[in-house]
């Protein structure tokens, strides 16, 4: 007998027919870098340099998916679940970033990618969550314009060999936090914390992204997106200044990415504090920037109070703690901003692109009754509900994630899993989020 706060509050019949419900992982996270003839990315030396991530931890074996992945698969599968989201390690693929491919590699996500249709699942994928090769990253990585043309041979090769097979398809995880996170604020790999380095990162996975999209394009590949971060952007009080410091970060967290892809246009607010260190004629990448997108992934987790900083340069705003309850990550439960981001979004494509929340979850080492993740999942579900009355063109949602991992520069401690992994014996435990989960998707709506 399962007692009432170990269930989901919703069933799969709330949601529209063809709702796709998913579990998101991505493969630095999960597979083992040390495995499969992979080359070093930059998570692999940023991690070797002291002080860069929790206990010195690195994605060398993380879950040890590359050689249990079928096992992970049954999972996806177990609990009800329709799709599995997965990215493929760019320097799996390519270990030199370019060049002669690893065979190996190739191999690997092709089994994978029937395994996942074996299950009856769809294959979802992401061609970049984050792992450059270490090669590319000698070269400047995301600052080098090159990337757009190396990220296009990249693309050419994996959907040569895995696209016909994949239900839908992401450029890129993220491109705040492979930008602004990792070359302004320093927390990711390279570490960079320079603001001509994080100008060009932002205008460069955008010019990486449009021509991967006109790769898969000519290929004829069909269902083709991005996946972008939104965190809400709350004034921490009452001030002017607060409410032009929280206008600022959402400028660069929530709208220069997709004002890019859906407008052709960077927001003014931005540009104040970019546009010196952007490099020479990004107007004419608007273009190819902006061609259109089949559908949009939103990674969604929590909101920001932010406090204005006037003793720092631009953008001269910080954060401050806010009073929700929060997750052990410190970051507060904030469904509402969710329908709010969706909503919002829907405005911007004029109800004209499909979206899918393709993360949503919370760490929480707590009891096994993971009572917690149950609810903070809940109440999102119910926020997604909501927008979708009011007509949001939601088609689907992937939490975030199937199983504990590597969650960066946080090590292993943060477990985002719905599925519990022992670190030392690889053991997989399902928690009672993924047996709710396996009750709400097989089950009809509970009587009111
Ligand atoms: C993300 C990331 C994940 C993180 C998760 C929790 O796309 O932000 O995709 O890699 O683990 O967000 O921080």
């Amino acid at each position: 007998m399962t007692s009432d706060t170990s269930r989901f509050a919703f069933a799969r019949s709330n949601f529209p027919k063809g709702f796709r419900f998913g579990a998101a992982t991505a493969a630095y996270q999960i597979e083992g870098s040390s495995f499969g003839g992979a080359g070093p990315c930059h998570w692999d030396t940023f991690a070797q340099t002291p002080g860069n991530t929790a206990g010195a931890e690195d994605g060398s074996v993380a879950c040890d998916h590359y050689h249990r992945w079928e096992e992970d698969l049954d999972l996806v599968r177990d609990a009800g679940l329709d799709a599995y989201r997965f990215s493929m390690s760019w320097a799996r693929v390519l270990p030199e970033g370019r060049g002669q491919p690893n065979r190996e590699g190739l191999d690997y996500y092709d089994r994978l990618v029937d395994g996942i249709l074996e299950r009856g699942l769809e294959p979802w994928a992401t061609l970049y969550h984050w792992d450059m090769p270490a090669a590319l990253s000698d070269l400047g990585g995301w600052r080098n314009r090159d990337v757009a043309d190396w990220f296009a041979e990249y693309t050419q090769i994996i959907m040569g060999r895995v696209g016909d097979r994949l239900k839908g398809t992401a450029t890129l995880n993220e491109p705040w936090c492979v930008a602004w996170l990792s070359h302004f604020l320093g927390h990711h790999a390279p570490g960079l914390r320079d603001i001509r380095a994080a100008a060009r990162a932002m205008h460069h996975v955008l010019l990486a992204h449009g021509r991967s999209m006109e790769v898969m394009r000519a290929m004829g590949l069909e269902n083709l997106g991005i996946v972008l971060n939104f965190e809400h952007a709350r004034p921490a009080d009452e001030s002017d200044g607060a409410a032009l410091a929280a206008a600022r970060y959402d400028g660069i967290y929530n709208r220069w990415f997709i004002e890019a892809l859906l407008h052709r246009r960077y927001p003014e607010i931005v540009l104040e504090g970019l546009a010196p260190h952007l490099p020479a004629g990004w107007e004419d990448d608007m273009d190819l920037i902006g061609r259109p997108l089949d559908w949009l992934g939103v990674n969604y987790y929590t909101c920001n109070r932010v406090a204005p900083d006037p003793d720092q340069p631009w953008p001269a705003l910080t954060s401050v703690p806010g009073p929700l309850p929060k997750t052990d990550m410190d970051w507060e439960i904030a469904p509402d901003g969710l329908a709010f981001f969706l909503k919002r979004l829907s405005a911007l494509s004029d109800g004209n692109l499909p979206i899918y929340v393709t993360e949503n979850g919370m760490a929480d080492s707590a009891p096994e009754d993971d009572q917690t993740r149950i609810a903070y999942l809940d109440s999102h579900f119910a926020a997604a509900r909501a927008a979708i009355d009011d007509g949001v063109d939601l088609r689907g949602y992937f939490v975030w994630s199937l199983l504990d991992n590597y969650e960066w520069a946080f090590g292993y401690d943060k477990r985002f899993g719905i599925v519990h992994v022992d670190f030392d014996t690889q053991k997989r435990t399902p928690k009672a989020s993924w047996h709710a989960l396996r009750a709400a998707l097989r089950e009809p709506a509970p009587a009111e």
